[in-house]
């Protein structure tokens, strides 16, 4: 991590990336938001773990450092599967719309740049973020502005045909991954290499690009974009140089960075990040039977996090952010305590943006103290507690969206 700004160097005293054993750390006076964060911020005591997969991800939000509703770039997580791609070169750069389509188009930069500019606070959350047994993973969430160009008139250009049911969004990126295949059967005019296993069956590996498909009426939704801007700038590299699709609502997978090819198909599709990997396994009861269910990560999911506590005067602020739906309101626990309201941010109230909190919580005993939220949104559904039967019900750890209970001490 060595593009951290200077407020969150300091933060983390030297870049040490954890910051258990710090007792109190002080905060930069008021910023974007967050207005009254000029106290001091007593650090969680449950830090994350050190991330395993460096070279898949990182930069994750530090909740402790959050002040801004807009993620600083250089601060934004980011999640690669297959590394970022070499000679990222924009000028020879096209995005082709191709498949069922009456008139496959191909677009230059240039092109895209000279559509008409949108632009989206959108909050991309990786749906692997606070994942049961991802100890390492909680700050995989970041708010950015992301600008481009619609993708739909696009299509609409392009003329998707009666049979197509399914957009398909190519990335540049490649790797290999090997797949268990249990028939034990050679199939013959098959590419890639087979190599027996223990159980008789055979391990294929193939080469694969990253993809991300949703319906026809999913990818028409005008929200989509072609997205080249990030809070102002050109995408960084690391984001998508030069161009990405920004789906908003829909968690970080479906929004496939080095965005080459656009393809509709008369079928879903079943690459690797829609039915291998990316899918949510659920053991059900249905009539006293066990039933398993398998869908592909989906629409972003109510969440909230408890952020960071603040110590001003001897009183104690708890601020923390809400997204994945239009936030009503939220509430914080202390301990075993009653539920309590949590003051929305009045300022920045967007569709598909996180929403900031807080919440007074005067002079609190002193020792440890367990703090919980949780976000209800317009329409009146309620985050889930970690208990809940549809969240217990799950085998993997994918769009967890259960209540974030955090530990701190008061000294
Ligand atoms: N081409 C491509 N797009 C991708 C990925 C990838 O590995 N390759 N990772 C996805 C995942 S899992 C997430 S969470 C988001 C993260 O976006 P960011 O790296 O800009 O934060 O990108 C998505 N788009
Ligand atoms: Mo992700």
């Amino acid at each position: 991590m060595d593009n951290q700004d200077i407020s969150r160097r300091n933060l983390l005293k030297g870049g040490s990336a954890t910051l258990a054993g710090l007792t109190v750390l002080q905060v930069a006076g008021p910023t974007e938001l967050f207005g009254h964060t000029d106290g001091d911020v007593i650090p969680w005591l449950d830090q994350p773990a050190p991330n395993p997969f460096p070279e898949n991800g990182g930069n994750m939000l530090v909740w402790e450092a959050l002040d801004s509703w807009h993620t600083p770039t250089h601060n934004f997580f980011f999640v690669d599967h297959f590394g970022i791609p070499r000679d990222l070169d924009d000028v020879a750069w096209r995005v082709d719309i191709g498949g069922l389509v009456a008139r496959p188009v191909s677009l230059t930069m240039a092109d895209l740049k000279a559509l008409p500019r949108h632009e989206v606070d959108f909050t991309l959350e990786c749906s692997g973020n606070t994942g049961t047994g991802l100890d390492f993973f909680i700050g995989g969430v970041g708010n950015a502005r992301w600008a481009g160009t619609r993708l739909a008139p696009l299509l609409y250009q392009a003329g998707v045909l009666h049979e197509g049911i399914e957009v398909v969004f190519w990335g540049l990126d490649r790797g290999t991954s090997t797949i268990r295949d249990n028939s034990g059967i050679v199939s013959a005019g098959r590419t890639g290499t087979t190599l027996p296993d223990a159980d008789g069956g055979l391990d294929l590996t193939i080469t694969e690009q990253f993809a991300r498909s949703m319906s026809v009426e999913e990818a028409l939704n005008r929200n989509n974009l072609l997205c080249y801007e990030m809070n102002g700038e050109p995408l960084p590299r690391e984001h998508g140089f030069p161009v990405r699709l920004i789906a908003p609502g829909w968690y970080g997978v479906a929004n496939v960075k080095w965005l080459t090819r656009i393809e509709v198909l008369d079928h879903r599709y079943a690459g690797r990040f829609m039915a291998r990997d990316y899918v949510s396994i659920r053991e059900e009861q249905r009539n006293g039977e066990t039933v398993w269910t398998f869908t592909t990560v989906n629409h972003e999911r109510l969440k909230s996090a408890p952020a960071k506590v603040t110590r001003r005067n001897n009183r104690y602020t708890v601020m923390g952010a809400a997204w994945g739906a239009q936030i009503a309101a939220v509430q914080v626990q202390i301990d075993d305590g009653p539920w309590m309201a949590a003051r929305l941010d009045s300022r920045e109230a967007r569709r598909f943006a996180w929403r900031f909190w807080t919440f007074d919580w005067g002079t609190p005993p002193s020792g440890e103290h367990r703090i919980r939220s949780r976000a209800f949104e317009i329409g009146g559904s309620v985050q889930p507690a970690p208990d809940d039967p549809f969240l217990a019900s799950r085998r993997t750890f994918w769009e967890s969206n259960g209540q974030i209970t955090r530990r701190v001490k008061i000294s």
